[in-house]
């Protein structure tokens, strides 16, 4: 187990959150109270590198000046009017959204779980109504290793002990096939029960796991045969981390049912939104879905500002450039305890290959040391995301970091 130096301004901190605070995770040991671009400063004033960029919430950077204005701005304005009345920010942003991503209509939410929520609604809505199939009986297929939140109907579908287990009873109408395996998709669909798909493009808790060339594509292609839905889960593969505005753009994929959230705030505030046509979106009429902060003045006036900044500084191909660099220089470091370095545009993991099962949470301990903070997942891999404004410098310097703290590893 590694030895860290913790500094009494930093155990002020942790205590307080220990005390005070329920246990539901173990962060590293490292209090932060700044951020900018790509870096982030603790309470001692030392400066990292922010290698997981809020679970890609912060693809634009921290604290970005333009969404930031745009914050700060309609936030001395109007911040909540609920949906009981208009607002002059939420027709603006569905107006944007859906222009942006090509869909005729937005339905505005809050937190990523909520969107993934929405559209398992809008899916069996469409099934019984639309579709046809039996009241109570709309199936939707997901993947082995998904993640796509943590409520109760999420977690129901998840495989994950940790994120399920003593959380029952658990809510039905969910099948689980391996991901990247049409075979089993196809398979699945044959249940004239079927009403959807939901997948992310890339799954992210599973370690960054890239499906295989075409799986995307082979997918839609058999939901449309089957008359089922695809829904893409681009909450985390979303606004261009990983080298395209969406993950299904590498395969020129159209998800019948698209869910962003995350990013679309750049990391100021919750924000999500479910995008698809009218087929299936005025399935849900007055009355029969929503929430209290769903396409706020604030959310939405931020929103515009977050995706506007991702296409006018070009940081999808920023990521695709750098995540590039970054897969190549870190094989290049042939460092005996990385045993993959996978990922595509800049959400990047690395499978460590050492006898201790602690490895990668030690290394990510001595990154925190050497300027860079990332985070193990499922124990023995490390996600490597920084936000999508990196540069040629910094990255390369962050590789030299990592490879330093390598190098300090004892077998
Ligand atoms: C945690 C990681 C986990 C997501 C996808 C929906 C959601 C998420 C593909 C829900 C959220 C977050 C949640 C956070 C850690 C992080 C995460 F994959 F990003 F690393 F857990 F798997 N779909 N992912 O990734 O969005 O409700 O959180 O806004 O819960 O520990 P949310």
């Amino acid at each position: 187990m590694q030895t860290i130096n913790i500094s009494g301004n930093t155990q002020y901190f942790l205590d307080l959150e220990e005390k005070y605070g329920a246990h539901n995770y173990h962060p590293l040991p490292v209090v932060l109270n700044r951020g900018e671009g790509v870096h982030l400063w603790d309470v001692d004033g030392r400066q990292y590198y922010d290698f997981l960029s809020g679970y890609s919430a912060v693809n634009q950077g921290h604290c970005h000046p333009v969404i930031l204005q745009a914050f700060m701005e309609q936030a001395q304005q109007l911040t909540l009017t609920s949906r009981a009345f208009h607002n002059d920010k939420l027709g603006e942003f569905e107006k944007y959204i859906t222009a942006y991503f090509g869909y005729d209509k937005v339905l505005p939410m809050n937190t990523g779980a909520e969107a993934v929520e929405t559209g398992i609604k809008l899916c069996r809505k469409w099934a019984y109504e639309v579709k046809g199939i039996e009241a109570g009986k709309a199936v939707i297929i997901v993947c082995d290793g998904n993640f796509h939140g943590r409520t109760s109907t999420i977690i129901s579908f998840s495989n994950d002990p940790l994120a399920r287990k003593n959380f029952g009873p658990y809510m039905p109408g969910f099948e689980a096939i391996p991901f990247n395996d049409q075979d089993a998709l196809a398979k699945a669909l044959e249940n004239k029960n079927v009403a959807g798909f939901l997948v992310e493009p890339i799954q992210g808790e599973a370690g960054v796991l890239v499906p295989d060339n075409e799986y995307l594509a082979k997918a839609k292609q058999y939901c449309e045969a089957a008359n089922v839905l695809f829904i893409a889960d681009e909450i985390q593969t979303g606004l261009a981390r990983t080298g395209k505005m969406l993950a299904c753009d590498h395969e020129s994929v159209r998800p019948d049912i698209l869910l962003l959230g995350k990013a679309l705030s750049g990391g100021m505030m919750p924000v999500s939104a479910v995008l698809c046509d009218d087929g299936i979106m005025l399935t849900i009429k007055p009355g029969e879905h929503g929430s209290t902060y769903g396409g706020n003045p604030l959310a939405c006036a931020v929103a515009m500002a977050s995706l506007r900044v991702l296409k006018e500084e070009k940081m999808a191909e920023n990521a695709d450039a750098m995540g590039s660099l970054l897969r190549k220089e870190l094989e290049a470091l042939q460092s005996p305890y990385i045993s993959t370095v996978r990922g595509k545009g800049l959400l990047n993991a690395i499978v460590i290959d050492h006898p201790d099962k602690e490895a990668a949470w030690d290394l990510c301990l001595t990154l925190k040391e050497n300027g860079v903070l990332a985070k193990p997942t499922h124990g023995d891999k490390i996600r490597f995301a920084p936000p999508l404004v990196i540069n040629k410098t910094q990255l390369l310097d962050c590789v030299e970091r990592i490879g330093r703290s390598l190098n300090s590893f004892q077998d």
